[in-house]
């Protein structure tokens, strides 16, 4: 039998790497998706880079999206590229609409154009619910986004439902709550703070600047995550998911946890700068996946404290290595 063939934007990402493992693992040919950079941005895929194909692409760029499509004819298409920091949503308002919203609709139109009859995952966003209408939030939950990144993702949600009713595409859209992991970027909050807890360790810095430590999400490991995208698109009907853990827990929480994980005193570092409150701000998530849970058997494995330990436990290895590599000593056991 024919492998199966599976396209995904925003590979070089946290997300996409690991769903291009798992891909891989599950014996796809997995092509990627890759935007022109001036320099080597392949880090998270280096380990898998002999296993898969890059395609050169932009989400912006409707023509590469076509091309990419009939080079890699893929049965599944995984939509994870996106401008996907909140934070810089406010700053760069308009690109973050062309590449998280309309690149939606660009990669939407570039199937049809290509006359391809893949499945498509659309990677949308807790973020959608913003201020929340009701707390847990599931699949009928109202939206009330409260960033140009949560507008623009609202916009990819209803796109995919839209190009689902009107062409009948198999398209689904995965409302994921916020997951992290070890290879999450460094702008993020819990990525931040296990990089601060690890720098400090070792002595090369002495305090953590953050903002609002009272918001509080529901945090998941990325790599169970994407195995719930997978799921999506092995079911006989094509429909929307909400993922996540069911536990909400505050950044304050987050840093007691990654500081205890280290032997250090959270207090003692974490100092607050206005510079990293955000002008509207998210206060709770938490989700309710159980309609994930019973349709498609998916639950979550990585529980908070493990993914806690876990990022702080591979920064404090990675900052050790890279002072070793500068001839710099990093503290021992
Ligand atoms: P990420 O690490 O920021 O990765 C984003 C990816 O998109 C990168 O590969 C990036 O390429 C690519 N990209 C950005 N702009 C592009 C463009 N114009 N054309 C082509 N590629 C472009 O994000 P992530 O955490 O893996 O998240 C994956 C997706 O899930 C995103 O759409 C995000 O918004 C969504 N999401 C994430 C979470 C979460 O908690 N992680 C929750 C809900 C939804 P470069 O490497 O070149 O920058
Ligand atoms: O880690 P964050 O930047 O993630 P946020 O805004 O929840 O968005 C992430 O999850 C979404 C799913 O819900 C994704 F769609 C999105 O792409 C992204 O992956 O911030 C989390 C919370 C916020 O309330 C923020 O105000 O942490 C608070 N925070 C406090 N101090 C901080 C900081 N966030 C960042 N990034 N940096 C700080 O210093």
């Amino acid at each position: 039998m024919a492998k199966r063939s599976a396209l995904i934007t925003g590979i070089t990402g946290q997300d996409g790497s690991y769903l291009a493992e798992l891909l891989v693992n599950k014996g796809y040919e997995v092509h990627g998706l890759v935007r022109r950079t001036s320099s080597v941005n392949t880090a998270r895929i280096e380990h898998i880079l002999d296993k898969i194909q890059l395609i050169p692409g932009d989400l912006t760029d409707e023509s590469s999206l076509v091309s990419a499509i009939r080079k890699s004819k893929p049965d599944e298409i995984y939509n994870l590229a996106a401008q996907s920091f909140v934070g810089s949503s406010w700053s760069q308002p308009i690109f973050t609409g062309e590449t998280t919203a309309i690149g939606v609709t660009r990669l939407l139109e570039a199937i049809r154009t290509a006359g391809s009859d893949a499945r498509f995952y659309q990677a949308s966003s807790s973020e959608m619910f913003g201020k929340v209408q009701a707390t847990p939030q599931n699949e009928k939950t109202p939206f009330y986004p409260r960033s140009p990144y949560a507008v623009a993702k609202l916009y990819g949600h209803w796109i995919t439902v839209n190009y689902r009713e009107s062409f009948g595409m198999y398209a689904c859209s995965g409302i994921l709550f916020n997951h992290e992991s070890p290879r999450r970027g460094i702008e993020f909050v819990t990525r931040k703070i296990s990089d601060g807890v690890a720098r400090i360790y070792h002595g090369l810095q002495d305090e953590l600047r953050l903002g609002n430590l009272d918001s509080k999400r529901d945090w998941g490991f990325a790599g169970d995550y994407v195995e719930a995208m997978w799921l999506m698109l092995q079911q006989e009907n094509p429909d929307d998911y909400v993922i996540g853990t069911g536990e909400t827990h505050s950044v304050r929480e987050f840093c007691e946890l990654a500081f205890g994980a280290a032997g250090l005193d959270w207090e003692k570092y974490v100092k607050i700068d206005p510079r990293f409150v955000r002008p509207a701000e998210v206060d709770l998530l938490l989700g309710d996946a159980s309609k994930a849970k019973n349709v498609l058997g998916w639950k979550p494995k990585v529980t908070f404290p493990q993914l806690v330990k876990m990022m702080v436990e591979s920064d404090i290895e990675l900052v050790a290595r890279d002072m070793k590599s500068k001839g710099k000593t990093p503290r021992s056991e």
